[in-house]
């Protein structure tokens, strides 16, 4: 059997960049980041660093001989500083060494000259100042200022939801290996191999065809390496390419905290109309996203923003309006969920104000108002099935919600010192790149004579099983073992123009790809069986690794019907190009069929409060889950769970601290992740219903499942309020022990 993923991480056999076999004469970067959060840079005293014992170069912005710019979306993002400083960490010069240790004494003895001028952290006041990383948007439909005149019930208020630390496993990294001819093949650690070569290509002045980039496996991603993982591949990339050796760059742990974006903090405002019997009428939302230094993804990040601003409900009226604000932290990107979490937690939030002022339970609200066939959104784009009520009603079902309410209640009323709460939290997430083009992948097929297949698609594999899944679609077309199907690395030279792997599409867009090319290659097997049957195509059918006729087995495997087909001259190779049918979203008009589907799904999250401490254990989350026809189940079953822990996580115990602009929370003693013991007791179903959509790999599974950690929240809050403190007002997150004491001792809003 060959080993898959899985077990080599078992065996502790899988490689990430750091592992790989160091080459001859390899040298080691290190980064000297700013240490102003904003500045203007007079001058950098490098001669002690280059007297630095095995210090090999220190290359600075005046070293770039191409472009000295990496931005992806918008060119505003140097490689390394030249003028002005926007961020603490900000790469101002690279240090080359013989050893890592000798780079990092390097990096210390160098001093910069900066004139420090006042920096700007949070994204309203950003606004207030005009400092926009992009004209504010606005997406709308009916009329809400006429709804929330007449609506029975308004509430007003204010939201802040904090940043998140990826905290992938491997850190950020890349190796740059001189080829011949001035080419550059470069190993790294990103979900974007595209964006990699486009930015070293351009950093370099060379072109895309000289820069060869190479991806096996990330240890982890989670949108941190998007765009993210550019700098040092770019980085690691100059310094080879300056003094024709390898370069290694990989971060620390502590520098990958202190130097890379996380989730974008949002603030909001809101206004939430009602009738008096607790329907939607009039929704109007303000975002204030807190962007960082450099638009980043920023603006892709802030429109999925506001096509999740209705969250899973229907609302008829409704004005979003979205600030992409530029601050002085580093640039905030991609997160499992990219701007959905933080739209979805301000819905919930206005949600439990007016459930609060009805006197009913937020749940009575959720359910009346969750978005049904025929609902338009306000971008226009109609939903397209009930799996929101499905999975809603699944949930309070099979997790006994109203029993368990009962038994809460009893239970409160019982103690004085523990308190329990619980919340269900519904999910409707749209599924592909809101920036239409992306929404496209291709595939190489090669079938080898003994019948083993190597298969070559843009994804990359960081955790989320997709080479499992590609794997598992292509055995399936040539109806052989998937063991025979081998998945080799993600390589610009055998995929090009890829999109980043991302927008939980990798799967549904690249096995599409891979499917397709797998096709091709069968319908020629088949005409070629068919000639060797003496029968017509139409009689000739796949199965176990066979050739049938007509339904019954024949003599030839599929081994032998390949060897056949390359002896008469016939391709066993394949190329292939999926492009997403029917979607368009259209910025000028702020509307389109923005998505391709909907992913749905309801959680139940269950919480103990301490009340005394403010301590708190989340015992448990349920939900029930729209996952389609699963290619691999157990794969999905992962991904929810992860999800959720995650997204608990954000909610809860994670607390992105920065202080004047410098990161206090840069180590794992002050950044709390959940671990296997704060981790809740979980249980995945999938929802059951007769009419499964036909998606290659069933549905998108790798960020929908996030959103239901949401629900740790307003467990908490429930639980906090069942004590009998009103805990209203600015409703901020993530719920700390120490935030969930304010408001329990009445410190808080
Ligand atoms: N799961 C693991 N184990 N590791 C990851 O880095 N990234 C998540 C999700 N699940 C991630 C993960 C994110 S942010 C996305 S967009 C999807 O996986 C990407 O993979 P897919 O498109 O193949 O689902
Ligand atoms: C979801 C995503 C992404 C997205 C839109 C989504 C994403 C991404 C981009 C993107 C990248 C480069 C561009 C651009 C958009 O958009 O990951 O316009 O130039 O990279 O809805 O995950
Ligand atoms: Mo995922 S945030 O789209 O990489």
């Amino acid at each position: 059997m060959k080993p898959t993923d899985p077990l080599l991480h078992v065996l502790g056999q899988s490689l990430y960049v750091d592992d790989l076999p160091e080459p001859a004469g390899l040298l080691h970067a290190a980064v000297f980041g700013s240490p102003f959060p904003h500045g203007h840079l007079r001058g950098l005293e490098l001669a002690t660093a280059r007297a630095v014992e095995g210090v090999v170069a220190v290359l600075t912005a005046a070293d770039v001989p191409g472009h000295n710019q990496i931005g992806g979306m918008v060119q505003d993002e140097p490689l390394l500083a030249a003028g002005d400083v926007h961020f603490v960490g900000q790469p101002i010069a690279c240090v080359v060494a013989t050893s890592r240790e000798a780079a990092h004494r390097g990096v210390a003895a160098i001093t910069a000259q900066i004139d420090e001028l006042p920096g700007i952290f949070e994204p309203r006041e950003a606004q207030r100042l005009g400092h926009l990383i992009i004209p504010s948007r606005t997406m709308q439909c009916g009329d809400v200022d006429a709804a929330l005149r007449q609506a029975a019930v308004v509430v007003r208020g204010q939201t802040r939801s904090g940043a998140q630390e990826h905290l992938y496993l491997e850190t950020q990294g890349a190796l740059a290996l001189p080829q011949e001819g001035g080419r550059l093949r470069i190993v790294s650690s990103t979900q974007a191999p595209t964006a990699v070569q486009r930015a070293v290509a351009g950093v370099l002045g060379v072109g895309m065809h000289d820069v060869e980039v190479d991806v096996t496996r990330l240890g982890g991603g989670f949108g941190g390496k998007e765009d993210q993982a550019t700098p040092w591949a770019a980085l690691a990339a100059l310094a080879a390419w300056h003094l024709n050796a390898p370069v290694k760059l990989i971060l620390s742990r502590e520098d990958d905290m202190r130097m890379t974006g996380k989730r974008h903090p949002y603030d909001a405002d809101y206004a939430f109309g009602l009738t008096a019997d607790g329907q939607f009428l009039g929704w109007q939302v303000e975002f204030y996203q807190n962007a960082g230094a450099s638009a980043d993804l920023s603006p892709a990040v802030l429109e999925r923003s506001l096509l999740h601003a209705t969250a899973s409900y229907f609302i008829p009226n409704v004005r979003a309006i979205g600030h992409c604000c530029r601050t002085n932290l580093p640039p905030f990107t991609a997160f499992r969920g990219f701007g959905g979490p933080q739209a979805m937690f301000v819905l919930e939030c206005a949600l439990d104000h007016a459930a609060r002022k009805l006197g009913v339970d937020r749940s009575v609200l959720q359910r009346r108002n969750l978005a049904k066939t025929g609902d338009v959104q306000p971008c226009g784009m109609p939903i397209r099935s009930d799996h929101a009520a499905l999975t809603f009603d699944q949930a309070v079902a099979h997790f006994h919600f109203n029993e368990k309410q009962q038994a809460i209640a009893a239970f409160n009323a019982q103690n004085r010192r523990f308190k329990r709460g619980a919340a269900l939290m519904p999910v409707c997430f749209g599924i592909s790149f809101t920036s239409t083009f992306l929404n496209q992948a291709s595939a190489l097929v090669h079938v080898y004579t003994d019948g083993s297949v190597a298969v070559s698609t843009g994804a990359v594999e960081m955790g989320q099983g997709v080479n499992a899944k590609i794997q598992a679609a292509v055995a399936g077309v040539l109806a052989i073992a998937p063991a025979r199907v081998r998945l080799e690395s993600t390589n610009t030279g055998r995929a090009a123009n890829t999109s980043p792997t991302a927008a939980s599409s990798g799967a549904d867009l690249n096995a599409a790809a891979a499917a397709q090319a797998a096709r091709e290659i069968a319908s020629r097997l088949r005409s070629r069986a068919a000639l060797l049957l003496h029968c017509a195509e139409e009689a000739v059918s796949f199965q176990d690794g066979r050739v049938n006729l007509n339904g019954a087995p024949t003599e030839w495997t599929f081994e032998r019907l390949v060897q056949s087909a390359y002896m008469a001259r016939i391709s066993v190779s394949a190329q292939a190009h999926y492009a997403t049918p029917n979607i368009l979203f259209d910025r000028a008009t702020e509307s389109g069929v923005a998505f391709a589907y909907h992913v749905f799904g309801t959680a139940l999250v269950e919480v103990t409060l301490d009340a005394l401490l403010g301590t708190y254990t989340v015992d448990r989350a349920s939900c029930v889950h729209d996952v389609g026809t699963s290619l691999r189940p157990d794969i999905d079953r992962g991904q929810v769970e992860g999800g959720i822990v995650q997204g608990i996580g954000w909610m809860t115990m994670e607390e992105v601290v920065y202080q004047d602009g410098r990161l206090k929370s840069a180590n794992l003693g002050t950044y709390k992740v959940p671990d296997l013991l704060a981790a809740p007791e979980l249980d995945v179903r999938w929802l059951e219903t007769a009419n499964a959509p036909s998606h290659v790999t069933g549905k998108a599974v790798g960020e929908p499942p996030l959103m239901y950690g949401i629900g740790a929240y307003f467990a908490l809050l429930n639980a906090i309020r069942a004590t009998g403190v009103a805990a209203a007002g600015l409703q901020e997150s993530p719920m700390t022990p120490e935030r969930a004491l304010m408001l329990l001792t009445g410190d808080g809003p």
